[in-house]
């Protein structure tokens, strides 16, 4: 019960990696904000966790490329919600796999509006009230896409180096304000991701997965959680973690 009455905001709750993270800091003993569009999901999470954890979590749907929405759902939490221990920017995800030259507009768009500003607006929406408090913790989840560029990943790839830098420069703003920020590059998870990025194309998606154990949402979870629970004086700032297959973001040892 490590994290035991620390309230945790998570963005993307409803499936993959934010979901993990829901599981894994309600087993630690968290109390749990939950954010997603999938209300459905948001809500079954809550009363799975309830049961199994005896977790406090309330849920709440929000597009997190909606500033006005972000701004609202944070400023109308409960009072006995409003303190947040900790913040896990997670919500984000992949259209397309093209050319530069082929590029679809709205894909480029929904990734750049999710997870360059979307980041944005929660940390902006959230951070203030950490600083007033003098502690907090911020979670990024970015990529090894945030590292490297891989073919056709451009876009994708250039909103990942955005959220590493922000990382980096949340944390020289928020230097000696109490908050420490952790960079969370994760490699290939098996998750939703590919889904969405193939626009529901299941064959396709699980072809990316195939040959190899990919990571679990569990796997990035657990290493969020190690990262919330070091004493205070400790600041872990970045970290990649990766498939034992995988060596870069292009080279993966597959046996097919
Ligand atoms: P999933 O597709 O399984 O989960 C994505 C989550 O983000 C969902 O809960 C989705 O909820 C939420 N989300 C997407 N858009 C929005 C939005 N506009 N507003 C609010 N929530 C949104 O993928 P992952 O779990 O893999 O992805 C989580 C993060 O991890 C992403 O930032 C991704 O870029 C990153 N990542 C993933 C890797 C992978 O290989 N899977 C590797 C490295 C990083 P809903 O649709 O209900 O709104
Ligand atoms: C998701 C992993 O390798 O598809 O960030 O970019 S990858």
């Amino acid at each position: 019960m490590l994290l035991k009455n620390k309230t945790v905001f998570i963005t993307g709750a409803s499936s993959g990696i934010g979901q993990a993270c829901a599981e894994v800091f309600a087993e630690a003993g968290a109390r749990l904000i939950l954010l997603a569009r999938r209300i459905d999901r948001i809500n079954e999470l809550a009363e799975f966790l309830k049961d199994k954890f005896g977790t406090e979590a309330i849920g709440f749907q929000c597009d997190v490329r909606n500033a006005a929405a972000v701004f609202k759902t944070v400023e109308d939490l409960p009072e006995a919600w409003r303190d947040i221990d900790i913040l896990i920017n997670n919500a984000g995800l992949s259209r397309g796999l093209d050319k530069i030259q082929d590029g679809v507009l709205q894909n480029w768009e929904e990734m750049i509006d999710t997870n360059v500003k979307g980041l944005l607006y929660v940390t902006r929406a959230i951070s203030p009230k950490m600083v007033e408090r003098g502690s907090g913790m911020i979670i990024n989840i970015a990529s090894i896409a945030g590292r490297e560029v891989y073919p056709n990943g451009n876009v994708y790839c250039a909103t990942k180096h955005a959220a590493r830098a922000l990382s980096q420069s949340m944390q020289i703003d928020l230097n000696g304000t109490g908050i420490r920020v952790t960079n969370i590059d994760p490699g290939m998870v098996d998750t939703e991701f590919s889904v969405v990025r193939f626009r529901g194309d299941e064959e396709r998606a699980s072809n990316v997965y195939k040959g190899f154990e990919p990571l679990h949402g569990r796997d990035v979870a657990e290493t969020a959680l190690f990262c919330a629970t070091r004493p205070p004086h400790v600041s872990i700032q970045d970290i990649l973690v990766m498939p034992s297959a995988q060596a870069s973001a292009t080279i993966v040892h597959k046996k097919l």
